[in-house]
């Protein structure tokens, strides 16, 4: 390997004796000569104003990406009221997850701070219905004149086996009003098997996919002529691995925005992640990965939509991101970052919806020293 090293590698990386290279040395010594810092940011969050500042009383979870619309901003998330029983008591007539009993809301603003609730959006199905129990967990598409919300969707009863979908509204004004689709545009695989009847998520005869269980957090990008649908599978019989949840995420395609969607065969496409937060750069798809997993808290990006690699470790990141879709998404690889949405539980059960900014680093001072 020494032949191809250069003296100004050797110095950059400060390596001592480059015929006796540690594995880490190794390593270094194949990272790009051009090492930036455009993969990587620091973050804050701060409250909101206006009706999304936080309501005693009141979920709003899980926001869309941003769109700028008529000069207004437009967001739209989860909503319900009241607070969360749990599994323990009547999972017919209580409330078993704070983002359970929702409807899709939204809410606009011109300086994506202080935002006015415009009402709801989609609200939950008729009984009987796939959705008839909590539409939520939203995400919109904004493509040729149409405006496309795709959201989770839970059946009742809410057992903890219960198997959520994916749901697709669509209408030609932000304002709504929407069209829902008749049939859920994507399910769980159907490959797992449960063991015994008790309501038990943990208990398989075989897990199935890592999607077997629940399809969450869709986010539909036009993507080389097509429409990925990408999102967070929950595999029957979860495990902790690594520390945390077993989740990855996978992707669906279609040649049209209302589908039919049809997973990929390499999914899945992550080996960890939460909530799915992807957006395109550079002809490909970049993808922040978070909360769960051993690559969690690293920014990826994938020439072709299917195959990430990281580019970036940060040291934590916004959750259930929002993003803002009204960036100049080009210009470098984390401008869609510098602004959004996120949420935050103020108690296990109310959460609200927060901004968060972003940064890149440039220097590490010390008090009083100039980084220029
Ligand atoms: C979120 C998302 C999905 C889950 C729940 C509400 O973080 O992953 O939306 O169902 O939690």
């Amino acid at each position: 390997m020494s032949k191809d090293i250069t003296e100004e590698q050797l110095d950059f990386l400060g390596i001592t004796n480059k015929d006796h290279l540690s594995a880490a040395s190794r390593r270094a010594l194949k990272w790009p000569t051009d090492i930036g810092n455009e993969w990587f940011f620091e973050y804050e969050v701060e409250d909101l104003k206006g009706d999304l500042a936080y309501e005693e009383g009141v979920v709003r979870r899980d926001p869309s990406a941003i769109i700028k619309h008529d000069g207004k901003y437009f967001v739209w998330y989860s909503r319900s009221v009241g607070p969360t029983q749990g599994f323990g008591g009547d999972i017919v007539e209580e409330k078993v997850f704070p983002w359970d009993r929702c409807d899709i809301w939204y809410a606009t603003s011109d300086d994506g701070i202080t935002w006015k609730e415009e009402g709801l959006a989609v609200p939950r199905g008729e009984k009987g219905a796939y959705d008839d129990r909590s539409v939520f967990t939203v995400e919109i598409m904004e493509y040729d004149g149409m405006f496309y919300l795709c959201y989770q969707t839970v059946k009742c009863p809410y057992t903890v086996r219960v198997k959520n979908q994916v749901g697709l509204a669509w209408s030609k004004s932000p304002y709504g009003p929407w069209t829902k689709s008749e049939v859920p545009i994507l399910s769980p695989a159907d490959n797992g098997i449960w063991k015994g009847t008790k309501q038990n998520r943990f208990s398989v005869e075989k897990k199935g996919d890592f999607d077997s269980h629940k399809v969450h957090d869709p986010c539909i990008i036009p993507y080389n002529g097509k429409f990925y649908l990408y999102y967070k599978g929950e595999q029957m019989g979860e495990a902790i691995t690594f520390g945390g949840r077993q989740i990855r995420h996978g992707v669906a395609i279609a040649d049209h925005p209302k589908g039919p969607y049809v997973k990929s065969k390499y999914n899945p496409i992550s080996n960890s992640g939460h909530e799915i937060c992807v957006w395109k750069y550079n002809n490909g798809i970049a993808s922040l990965i978070t909360t769960d997993g051993p690559e969690k808290n690293t920014v990826q990006w994938s020439p072709d939509g299917i195959n990430f690699d990281i580019k970036a470790v940060v040291k934590g990141a916004p959750h259930a991101i929002g993003l803002n879709r009204s960036a100049n998404i080009e210009k470098e690889p984390l401008e869609i970052l510098r602004w959004g949405l996120t949420h935050e539980y103020m108690n296990d059960d109310y959460q609200y919806i927060r901004r968060f900014t972003t940064w890149r680093m440039k220097h590490h001072t010390a008090k009083g020293e100039s980084g220029e």
